[in-house]
């Protein structure tokens, strides 16, 4: 059979996945048949597991934190809110979750069984006057996004934090952090750990982390919030599991080691900063083509070039695509360079 040739990141430009760095795509390869999840057999990856739980804590501004190399941004947020249901004493729980919130809690709330308050925005970010509405005594979480997945936004965190401290449940805050957070700490946006009451938080090295797929992050202020997801494991050396899946790719976690080994901070710190000029540069050539914008606040411009332009673009190979709204969406990922912002727009500029 013909495997075929994998697509080029030569022309995507709305993916959170990426070019790994080198030292991630050849520790993936290394680990690639180790099983992070059966720590009493596989204890060089379990090790490079609790280094990458350290450096997430760095980065997020926790200083002994708990967590697990997850399989993405979507078991993370499951477990964020199975954890904060499994501790709640209450038969009815829900969680309110901003509309910008990611898809991945709509999966939570069905599997988990609880309901979903979803709080309208102002503007891209949350109404905090609609999620004090919403909020009860059978509020179990509270969700912030930092860094939404249409437009890069980051919810009021610190003040989330407030109206969590104040409410009647006894609620516990979970920011998703997925794409932002490898990039947040270069910015004036409070967000973390260090900046509000925050007790969980999603953030994965195969976005802007630039690891191999899977390798997502979920973080717990204290390891007791982990405790509530811990399960028997009577045939393994180790006693319990936290983890949502069972076997699980020592690739993503020896991958997300070795990023955050060449990376951090230096390196995402220049990636940062490469990404958001980019984004400002594409949004002001965007602007004086006439296109509305919305400002990139992080690295992720979202603008209205035409619903028939985006279709000829993708016609002409590049890989784009719209929000809810029906703007086109660039994330500024590290394999997202001027160059090919020019190339696009020299195509853009042909085709209209
Ligand atoms: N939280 C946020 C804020 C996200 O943006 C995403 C993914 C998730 C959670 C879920 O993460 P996982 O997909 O790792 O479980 N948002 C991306 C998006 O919808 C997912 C994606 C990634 C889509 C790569 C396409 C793609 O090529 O854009």
């Amino acid at each position: 059979m013909e495997l075929g040739i994998p697509q080029s990141f030569s022309r995507v430009l709305s993916s959170m996945c990426t070019e790994p760095h080198p030292a991630a795509r050849e520790a993936a390869e290394r680990f690639i048949a180790t099983n992070p999840g059966d720590p009493g057999t596989y204890e060089t990856v379990a090790d490079l597991e609790s280094t990458v739980v350290d450096r997430l804590g760095d980065i997020t501004g926790l200083a002994d934190p708990a967590g697990y190399v997850a399989s993405g941004g979507t078991e993370a947020n499951i477990q964020a809110l199975r954890l904060a249901r499994n501790r709640a004493d209450t038969p009815d729980p829900n969680v309110v979750v901003p509309a910008s919130g990611h898809f991945s809690f709509t999966k939570a709330a069905d599997v988990l069984g609880v309901e979903l308050r979803v709080a309208p925005l102002d503007g891209y970010t949350v109404s905090l006057e609609a999620v004090t509405e919403l909020i009860d005594e059978d509020t179990v979480a509270v969700v912030g996004v930092a860094g939404s997945t249409e437009y890069g936004r980051v919810d009021p965190i610190p003040a989330l934090a407030d109206l969590v401290a104040d409410a009647p449940g006894d609620p516990l805050l979970h920011v998703d952090a997925a794409w932002g957070g490898f990039v947040l700490p270069f910015t004036d946006h409070a967000w973390g750990f260090a900046d509000a009451a925050v007790d969980t938080l999603t953030i994965d090295p195969h976005k802007m982390g630039q690891a191999v797929v899977p390798a997502g992050g979920l973080l717990a202020r204290e390891e007791s919030l982990l405790a509530e997801l811990a399960v028997d494991t009577p045939y393994l050396e180790s006693t319990s599991q936290i983890t949502l899946t069972g076997t699980r790719s020592g690739a993503g976690v020896a991958s997300a080691a070795a990023a955050l080994d060449a990376l951090w901070p230096e390196g995402y710190r220049e990636q940062y900063e490469t990404s958001q000029a980019n984004a400002e540069w594409l949004a002001a050539e965007l602007r004086s083509r006439g296109a509305d914008v919305v400002s990139p606040t992080l690295p992720l411009v979202a603008a209205d070039i035409g619903t028939e332009t985006i279709d000829a673009v993708r016609e002409a190979g590049w890989r784009l695509s719209r929000t809810e709204q029906g703007e086109a969406r660039f994330v500024m990922q590290p394999h997202v360079t001027r160059e090919t912002l020019r190339a696009f727009l020299a195509d853009l500029d042909n085709l209209r």
